[in-house]
């Protein structure tokens, strides 16, 4: 791994540059940090801990410890050299005050001295240390411990030895709190981090990265540490997966300067679950290093194929997409200068990027091919059947085209749909059953609710393939109500409802149910989850009456506080509803459809930790009974990192 140190360039004091104040910060943080909401509250720990991991990238530091201090404050440390002390001497200050107080210092953006993380996101020390109320460095080099104390990014005092310690430790520590007048959320979540600090490790071959809570009630503690890197990312994404061979393929070089390291396992699901990251960052987009691999991929089993006889003369070319199909795959590739492109910035533009993963892909896959040949012949005759199903669904999708060309807009006969046409206004309500469904068209404002009842279960398209999916009477009814079209033919402008709303009994099989829709929703039209037109309704689950008064409780919380208020006596009637059904329509209206009563949940995605998002519907939705179980036992609310 010791491939991406600038050897030549050798690192001082002097080398860091200095640009510009760090007022620039404070007024526009957006545009250091990307927001200024629970997500960049979580960037500034990123930041730190990117030069934490760029020191174990040196292979000077194995070691890097996160820690959530009680009031929300964040202590990062780590068994590296130290950041350098010495004076600067462009600007009179010790480097590591440089580091602290300038923006854009350090190697990054000098070119030489260090760097390889970042990129896009790695503004850096002088950002965090900005935007926080105040932060503490301690350094541990050559027998002394420096410290130094700043508040909203200046110094309070200079730099000065606080005492000594044995000459072999050597590190950093940080600590920092988030300035509450910057950031509208100061509240860190351990899970978040936890997600996030997972990556980097895998990310970050044998690096020992550990997180603990020291907030009271919250005490927890764990360590990230694999020896297997990215080939263990993989297994840990198959976790719940049937694995269609054994051992993870993987391969690694360096060419024109960008390192490549590729990690690959085919399993029994149908998505093609490749992560792409440049420099540590993910690239939701992908681009060219994601290209690169693609065409060796596609490239690479046509030829082995055609070789070996599995496919004959006149037979069609395997198609990239079959060939991707339930495979997980991580790629991963370090770059002196990333280049990004694209609307968000997340796409790799270094043309370089490209042809290294191609090369190094194409000549260790071909490699390893002949070398195992059981494994080559699986993954072929995988893409055969694909192949073949993609065809029958490219057949099945051409007819429900051409009949929608035809009819116009034929919408399902089970949807009631409102009067209003603007999508605006227009809300759909997908509901469980066709019992719940009646209420609901009774009891809806006809002008802006739509309702499309659902018959039971819907298909779980995690274990269907695409001809099945496509000829599903549920689902079609979905797409045409919505309008978007799926897929490649998805097109937002076309949605007929700005308010699509999940509407399942508050239970255990209403939120399968619930996240049976997301699934589809999330594999067939991501934007709409994206762009936050999804929600779930929350219907009550107590009804409280008491003299003739009704009270609604949606949690036993809620239950608790009414039944305080009113007073626990023979007086009152509390009715559990088991479902939906077991409302009538006025109950429905008022509880769970009124949008001046009703409480909706909107569903996100953290694009961060998109690989976990994945692992989340296989969970749900796989074949394997007991980690489901765990999962719905573990989250309360039924989905983890689908903020809802
Ligand atoms: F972000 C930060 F600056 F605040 C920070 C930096 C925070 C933490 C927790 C660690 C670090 C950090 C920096 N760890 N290790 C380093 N290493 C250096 O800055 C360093 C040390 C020596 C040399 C050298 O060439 O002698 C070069 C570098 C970049």
């Amino acid at each position: 791994m010791g491939t991406m140190t600038n050897t030549n360039a050798e690192y001082g004091a002097d080398q860091i540059q200095i640009l510009e104040g760090l007022e620039a910060v404070r007024k526009r943080p957006g545009m250091y940090i990307g927001s200024t909401s629970s997500r960049g509250l979580h960037h500034l720990v990123y930041e730190i801990v990117d030069n934490s991991i760029d020191e174990a990238l040196a292979g000077y530091c194995d070691t890097i410890e996160v820690c959530i201090l009680k009031d929300n404050c964040i202590q990062v440390t780590d068994n590296g050299r130290g950041i350098p002390v010495g004076i600067n001497h462009k600007a009179g200050l010790p480097a590591v005050e440089v580091v602290f107080t300038v923006l854009h210092a350090g190697g990054k953006f000098g070119g030489g001295g260090y760097k390889v993380s970042g990129g896009l996101h790695g503004v850096g020390a002088s950002v965090v240390n900005a935007l926080s109320k105040w932060l503490e460095v301690e350094i541990r080099h050559e027998g002394k411990i420096y410290q130094q104390r700043y508040e909203r990014g200046n110094s309070t005092s200079p730099l000065k030895v606080a005492g000594e310690c044995g000459k072999e430790e050597t590190g950093t520590k940080v600590v920092f709190c988030p300035d509450g007048e910057i950031f509208e959320e100061t509240v860190y979540e351990y899970s978040v981090l936890r997600q996030r600090l997972r990556e980097m490790a895998f990310l970050t071959r044998g690096v020992r990265i550990k997180l603990s809570d020291e907030r009271e009630g919250m005490e927890r503690e764990e360590e990230f540490h694999y020896e297997g890197g990215i080939r263990e990312f993989v297994t840990y994404l198959n976790k719940n997966k049937e694995a269609l061979y054994e051992n993870v393929i993987y391969c690694e070089g360096e060419k024109d300067g960008v390192y490549v390291e590729v990690a690959m396992q085919h399993n029994d699901s149908y998505n093609d679950a490749t992560y792409s990251f440049v420099n540590n960052i993910t690239t939701p987009e992908g681009g060219t290093h994601l290209a690169g691999f693609r065409n060796a991929l596609t490239k690479t089993f046509n030829a082995y194929a055609k070789a070996n006889k599995i496919l004959k003369e006149n037979d069609a070319t395997l198609s990239g997409e079959d060939i991707r199909e339930g495979m997980t795959a991580i790629v991963s590739i370090k770059i002196q200068e990333p280049q990004f492109e694209g609307q968000t910035k997340q796409k790799l533009g270094n043309s370089e990027a490209r042809g290294a993963v191609d090369s190094v892909v194409s000549e260790q896959l071909t490699y390893f091919l002949e070398q195992n040949p059981a494994v080559a012949k699986a993954i072929c005759e995988k893409s055969l059947l694909a192949q073949r199903a993609r065809e029958a669904a490219r057949k099945a999708r051409d007819l429900t085209r051409r009949k929608t060309a035809l009819e116009n807009t034929s919408l399902p006969g089970k949807l009631a749909d409102c009067s209003d046409k603007d999508p605006k206004n227009c809300e759909i309500f997908i509901v469980e059953g066709d019992s719940a469904g009646g209420s609901a068209k009774t009891a809806r404002s006809r002008a802006t609710q739509a309702i499309l009842p659902l018959r039971g279960k819907i298909l779980n398209v995690e274990k269907a393939r695409l001809d099945k999916i496509y000829g599903n009477a549920e689902i079609k009814a979905m797409i045409t109500a919505f309008g978007t079209g799926i897929h490649e033919d998805f097109d937002i402008s076309k949605l007929r409802y700005h308010k699509i709303i999940i509407m399942t009994d508050a239970d255990v099989d209403g939120a399968h149910i619930s996240t049976l829709m997301l699934t589809f929703m999330y594999r067939f039209m991501p934007e709409l989850i994206k762009q936050g037109y999804v929600y779930l309704a929350k219907p009550p689950l107590y009804k409280i009456e008491k003299n003739k008064k009704v009270w609604y409780a949606y949690d036993d919380i809620e239950l608790n506080r009414i039944l305080a208020e009113i007073g626990r006596d023979g007086n009152n009637k509390i009715q559990r509803y088991k479902g939906l059904g077991e409302m009538d329509p006025e109950q429905l209206w008022e509880t769970t459809m009124d949008p001046d009563t009703r409480i909706l949940e909107r569903v996100t995605i953290n694009d961060e930790t998109a690989s976990e998002i994945d692992i989340t519907f296989t969970t749900l939705m796989g074949d394997k009974v007991e980690p489901r179980r765990e999962f719905i036992e573990a989250n309360a609310k039924f989905v983890q990192n689908l903020d809802v």
